[in-house]
């Protein structure tokens, strides 16, 4: 009786064929699932009289062997037969590939960098860990300004000499100290500042400065520059301002606004009702600062702009938070696309 149930399934599993791994897995239950033909075999095994016990056992395991290589073998077939039909078959869809998009910042830093190229401005780039000359003395900073205590410039160890660069200016310098005017020099990069992070600040961020050392440069020259800049970037349609302002290493110095883009300078919250937004500081180059890098500041002048990558940025693409720049979230980094 039990032999006869044996050799029944035996069959079974010889004759078995399938199509799908459906079907494989419905017949897997049917003999080997918990309520299986061969799982009852087993359970009914304690009826077999003792002198039978042996045979029956053996042949049991030897079915439920069977059962399962054959599952195992149709399974594998299966899949090699899948893997043949993929690989010819040249009308499937192709995997996506998911391509990245450049950082915002890296976008603005370059389409900055553009516009100024196409008038002269060669790209400079120098170290982030600087010492005190190239970043304050060199740029005219007194001995004692704020700018140089530790609450606001990183040192590196307890050496008061050498630091993060708390602004490309640095670079500028050492392009003055090895370069004879006429100069025209880009410096994008990133630099440090000892302040605690919040939604409008970050001690960490990116800065475009400009520097331009020849015979008879003028306040006019500099205003010029600055508006063919904000019609390129922003727009035809954009006018600037300029307000006057104080830098250690500019004289005259100014902030420069430009017309908000956003309402065309009729007001709205982005300009706070004013109809304009601040995007740069900037000035004459202090004849002190030529002077510490060796120009004779009697025949050359030159003028010198600073702006910060993020506030542009974020003027551009109405952002609100600064710390979404640095949370490299794919869900804020994947809007964005550009040729830059
Ligand atoms: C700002 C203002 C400024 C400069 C940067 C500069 C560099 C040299 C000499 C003189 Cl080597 N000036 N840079 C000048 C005026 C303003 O930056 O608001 N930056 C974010």
């Amino acid at each position: 009786m039990m032999i006869d149930r044996i050799e029944a399934l035996l069959k079974d599993v010889e004759k078995f064929k399938a199509e799908s791994l459906d079907e494989i897995e419905s017949f897997r239950i049917q003999l080997l699932g918990k309520k299986g033909k061969i799982t009852d075999l087993f359970k009914d095994f304690k009826t077999v009289p003792n002198d039978q016990k042996r045979e029956v056992g053996q042949k049991i395991n030897l079915l439920k062997n069977a059962a399962a290589d054959k599952i195992e073998a149709i399974k594998q077939k299966l899949s090699a037969s899948r893997e043949v039909t993929i690989g010819n078959d040249l009308s499937l869809p192709g995997e996506p590939k998911n391509l990245g998009s450049r950082h915002p910042i890296s976008l603005v830093r370059n389409e900055i960098s553009e516009i100024f190229n196409r008038i002269g401005f060669i790209i400079s780039e120098g170290p982030e860990i600087e010492d005190d000359w190239h970043v304050f003395s060199a740029l005219n900073f007194p001995e004692e300004h704020p700018a140089r205590d530790m609450q606001d410039t990183f040192f590196i160890e307890k050496n008061p000499d050498i630091l993060l660069r708390t602004h490309t200016s640095s670079v500028q310098v050492r392009v003055m100290d090895h370069q004879k005017p006429p100069i025209r020099t880009l410096s994008p990069g990133r630099v440090f500042r000892n302040e605690a992070i919040s939604a409008r600040a970050h001690c960490i961020f990116h800065q475009v400065e400009g520097l331009y050392i020849d015979k008879d440069v003028s306040f006019a020259d500099l205003k010029q520059t600055l508006l063919y800049f904000a019609k390129e970037f922003f727009g035809e349609q954009a006018e600037i301002r300029l307000r006057p302002s104080y830098f250690p290493f500019t004289e005259p110095s100014a902030e420069v606004d430009v017309s908000c883009s956003l309402c065309g300078g009729k007001g709205c919250n982005v300009c706070k009702y004013t109809g304009w937004l601040e995007i740069l500081g900037c000035g004459m180059v202090d004849p002190n600062v030529l002077e510490s890098s060796g120009i004779d500041s009697k025949i050359y002048s030159g003028y010198a702009f600073g702006m910060g990558i993020e506030r542009i940025a974020m003027l551009k693409y109405g952002i609100k938070d600064l710390r979404l720049f640095f949370e490299n979230d794919q869900r804020f980094l994947e809007q964005f696309s550009g040729n830059y």
